[in-house]
C-alpha cells in the first residue's frame, strides 16, 4: 500500500491523470474530506458548494435527489468546481448490464458524463459493468479531457452489508484488471494486500480509497448507517474521508467543515510521518 506516502509523492507517481489531480487538489487544499452535499434543491446545493468549497476536494452528489435538477445546475456546480478547484463525484452506483449502464452515464435526463469527474459502481453484474462505463469514458474524452474515473464500490457502511467477502475480493481483482479507469475504491478500509485466486497485488499499484459514514457527532442513524470519526477512517487507510450530515446539518456547517478539515489533515499528517 501506498497510503504511508504524501499525496504529493502520489499525485507526481501517479499513472492516472484524475488519481493525480485528486492527490494535487488535497495537497493544494491540505484537504482530504468530500463533502457529501445531499440537499434536495439546485440553489441548496450552490449555496453549500460556494460556502463548503474552499475546504474540501471533493464534492460528492446524488444528482438524483433535486427537485429541480436543470442546465443550471450543472453550469452552476462546474463553475464551482472551477472556482474552488474541487473535483464532483456522482455516488450513482451503476449497478446494472453494461449497454444499460452506458446509458444511464451518457445522456439520459442527468448527463452525468459531462459533469461528473468521478462515478461509482457495484461490480454485482460482473466485470462487464466495469467495462462499459471505461468504454463510454474513453468516448468522451475527445470532448471532456482525460480526467474521468471510477471507483469501485468495494464495501458499504451499512448494517448488514452483503458487500463483503469474495465480492469485496472481485472488487479488487476488476480494479486491477481495468486500472486504467479504476482510481479506487469506496471502502472502509484499505483493500491493497488482497491478494486472489485472481488477482496478486502489485509494487507500483495505488488505488485511491474514498471511505464513506465519517462523522464527528454521531454513531449512526436509525436506518443502519454506521459512522466512524475522521481520524479513524484515515488510520484504517480512507485517503479521502466522505461526510454528509455530520457536516451540512450542523449548527454552523462552515465551522463544520473546517473541523472536519483539520481532523482529517492531522490523521493523514500522523499516517504518513
Ligand atoms: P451521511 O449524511 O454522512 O450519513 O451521508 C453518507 C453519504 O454517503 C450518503 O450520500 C450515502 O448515500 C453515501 N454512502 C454511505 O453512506 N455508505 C456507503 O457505503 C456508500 C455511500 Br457506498
Amino acid at each position: 500500500s501506498k497510503s504511508h506516502l504524501t499525496y504529493g509523492a502520489r499525485a507526481s507517481n501517479h499513472p492516472n491523470a484524475l488519481a493525480r489531480k485528486l492527490f494535487q487538489v488535497a495537497e493544494a487544499k491540505k484537504s482530504n474530506v468530500t463533502i457529501s452535499a445531499d440537499v434536495t434543491t439546485t440553489q441548496e446545493l450552490l449555496d453549500l458548494c460556494d460556502q463548503l468549497g474552499p475546504h474540501v476536494a471533493v464534492v460528492k452528489t446524488h444528482i438524483d435527489i433535486l427537485s429541480d435538477f436543470s442546465e443550471k445546475t450543472i453550469a452552476g456546480l462546474q463553475a464551482l468546481a472551477v472556482k474552488h478547484n474541487f473535483l464532483i463525484f456522482e455516488d450513482r452506483k451503476f449497478i446494472d448490464i453494461g449497454n444499460t449502464v452506458q446509458k444511464q452515464y451518457h445522456g439520459g435526463a442527468l448527463r452525468i458524463s459531462e459533469w461528473a469527474h468521478i462515478i461509482n459502481c457495484s461490480v454485482l453484474p460482473g466485470e462487464g459493468i466495469v467495462e462499459a462505463l471505461a468504454q463510454t469514458a474513453a468516448a468522451r474524452d475527445f470532448t471532456y479531457g482525460p480526467d474521468r474515473g471510477l471507483l469501485i464500490l468495494a464495501e458499504m457502511t451499512s448494517k448488514g452489508s452483503l458487500a463483503t467477502g469474495p465480492y469485496t475480493v472481485s472488487s479488487v481483482d476488476y480494479a486491477r484488471k481495468y486500472k486504467e479507469f479504476v482510481v479506487g475504491f469506496v471502502s472502509t478500509r484499505a483493500l491493497s494486500e488482497i491478494d486472489s485466486s485472481a488477482s496478486s497485488p502489485s509494487p507500483e499499484e495505488d488505488f485511491v480509497v474514498f471511505t464513506t459514514g465519517v462523522n464527528l457527532s454521531s454513531k449512526g442513524d436509525k436506518l443502519g448507517q454506521q459512522y466512524q470519526t475522521p481520524q479513524s477512517a484515515i488510520a484504517r487507510g480512507a485517503d479521502f474521508i466522505i461526510a454528509g450530515r455530520g457536516i451540512y446539518t450542523a449548527p454552523d456547517p462552515l465551522d463544520a467543515v473546517q473541523r472536519y478539515q483539520r481532523e482529517g489533515w492531522e490523521a493523514y499528517l500522523a499516517r504518513v510521518q
